[in-house]
């Protein structure tokens, strides 16, 4: 099925402050659902992801528990790792931005071709810095001297920075995003960025901080040229989605996938996305990724669910409780991409109960239990196409679509079941009764098919019971 097309996909980079929590396996999860599919459809793809580590963030959180930032980092990099390993994340590279080899030069690269364009300048600037955030707000932003996101208050900042004239670009990035040559989905999140910038327009972005004295070294990329500042977290994280690929050292991998195909973010991170990033691959002559998928937001207790707020579900507790493939098929397909939705341990319980205990694992034995008594062997199809609308739903990053159109497949052949009752038809009909049971056999190996890219394990053991014909094991357990 090969066809030569690439695909490059990438997740934010997390901070990490503290351990990842649902909201990071779900980004993750529709990443690797959106990187799986362009596996199964032949794509050369590669999947990104990794931590965000040259902030006051990790270094506040560390100190708070005794220990050394770069110690820290470790031990919270694994916690994240071994996540990716059990949600069974196929990503091809975990970036850490204090990687001096793999994104220092290439940061800095960048950085150098910013300043060739004459877009950083220093200035001296005053403001207020949410720490939370990483990033300067305006009194507008906040609620009673707070920020409303993070529950704390900014802190005053008076230093000299150097700043990157994103406002060169706003008219150009404008126009880029409206025509869809920066396909930003959904369709309300580009109407969201588009508005901001017709009424606020872009303003220049303070790009460096002066080096904090009591930061370690090896935290905080040099800016070149000027030891005593090192480069704003979000210039050096964003610079990340190249030099994963060795922009500025070895562009083999950048040849081949640049530019993204998509960056997978959350919301929240949009305007980085949407205009500083894009602003500095203009500044550099690069070409912009293709789109955006920015999804909604994961919340608890009817709030953002966020390390700082202090109010996360764990995803580990699902994962020893349901396995990972059950978490996988919750984040993909009940919680809407494009919308926020309240993750809660009772509403899981229902849907792996109703939908992956009784629906598809039952599905499965019922199916193969019929093929093992009454069939010697199942001719497996070779080629299996992919229904259009699911193809569809895949290029529109509708993942939970996606899924549920295979899900409506899932029902059709249980109805198929009750209708027909082959196990009648087997002692009336024998003939009749085992092209029937053959037929639904196959019908499964196509559901286990498309079920690649959400649930690889389960469709791979769906497959190899109607290769072998053979009852699996239980595949989801009731709870
Ligand atoms: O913003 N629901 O890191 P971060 C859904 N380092 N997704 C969530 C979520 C929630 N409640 N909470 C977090 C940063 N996420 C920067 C990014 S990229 C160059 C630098 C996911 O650890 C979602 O993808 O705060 C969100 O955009 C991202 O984590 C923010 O992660």
């Amino acid at each position: 099925m090969s066809n030569e097309k690439k695909f490059y996909i990438t997740t934010p980079i997390f901070y990490p402050n503290a351990k990842p929590h649902m909201g990071h396996a779900y980004t993750v999860v529709l990443s690797d659902c959106l990187a799986r599919y362009h596996r199964l459809v032949g794509d050369s793809t590669y999947l990104l992801s990794g931590l965000d580590e040259n902030t006051q963030k990790m270094v506040n959180s560390a100190r708070a528990v005794g220990k050394e930032p770069l110690e820290f980092l470790d031990g919270i990099a694994s916690i994240f790792k071994n996540l990716y390993t059990e949600l069974d994340i196929s990503n091809d590279q975990f970036i850490r931005t204090t990687d001096r080899k793999a994104h220092w030069p290439g940061a800095q690269a960048l950085w150098q071709k910013l300043v060739d364009s004459g877009d950083i300048y220093k200035k001296s600037y005053e403001g207020l810095y949410c720490v939370g955030h990483e990033a300067f707000v305006t009194e507008k932003d906040l609620v009673d001297g707070k920020c409303p996101d993070h529950a704390t208050a900014p802190e005053f900042v008076k230093e000299e920075n150097y700043f990157f004239r994103l406002s060169r670009y706003a008219q150009q990035l404008r126009e880029k995003i409206a025509s869809d040559e920066l396909h930003i989905f959904p369709q309300s999140r580009k109407n969201e960025i588009l508005s901001f910038i017709d009424k606020e327009g872009l303003d220049d972005v303070s790009f460096s901080r002066p080096r904090k004295a009591d930061w370690p070294k090896g935290l905080g990329i040099p800016v070149p040229g000027d030891d005593s500042q090192v480069m704003y977290v979000w210039c050096d994280a964003l610079s990340n989605y190249i030099t994963a690929l060795g922009y500025g050292r070895n562009d083999e991998l950048f040849k081949t996938f640049w530019p993204a195909d998509v960056h997978v973010i959350g919301k929240d991170i949009l305007r980085f996305h949407a205009a500083i990033w894009p602003g500095m691959l203009m500044s550099a002559g690069l070409p912009l990724p293709k789109s955006l998928m920015v999804h909604g937001l994961i919340l608890s207790g009817g709030k953002k669910m966020s390390k700082t707020l202090g109010n996360v579900i764990d995803s580990q507790d699902l994962l020893t409780e349901y396995g990972a493939e059950a978490v996988r098929y919750y984040l993909a397909r009940h919680v809407t991409p494009f919308e926020d939705g309240d993750v809660t341990p009772e509403s899981f319980k229902e849907v792996y109960n109703a939908n992956l205990a009784n629906g598809l694992g039952n599905l499965a034995a019922r199916v193969m239990k019929l093929a093992e008594t009454h069939l010697e062997k199942v001719d497996v199809p070779e080629l299996v196409e992919l229904p259009p609308e699911y193809v569809e739903a895949f290029e529109k990053f509708e993942i939970n679509r996606a899924f549920d159109i295979i899900f409506s497949r899932v029902q059709a052949l249980d109805q198929m079941i009750t209708q027909t009752e082959p196990f009648k038809l087997v002692k009336t009909d024998l003939e009749a009764g085992k092209k029937l049971i053959a037929d639904m056999a196959k019908e499964l190996y196509r559901i286990g098919h498309f079920l690649t890219p959400f649930l690889p394990k389960t469709a791979e053991k769906i497959k190899e019971a109607v290769r072998t014909n053979k009852k699996p094991e239980t595949l989801f357990p009731r709870k």
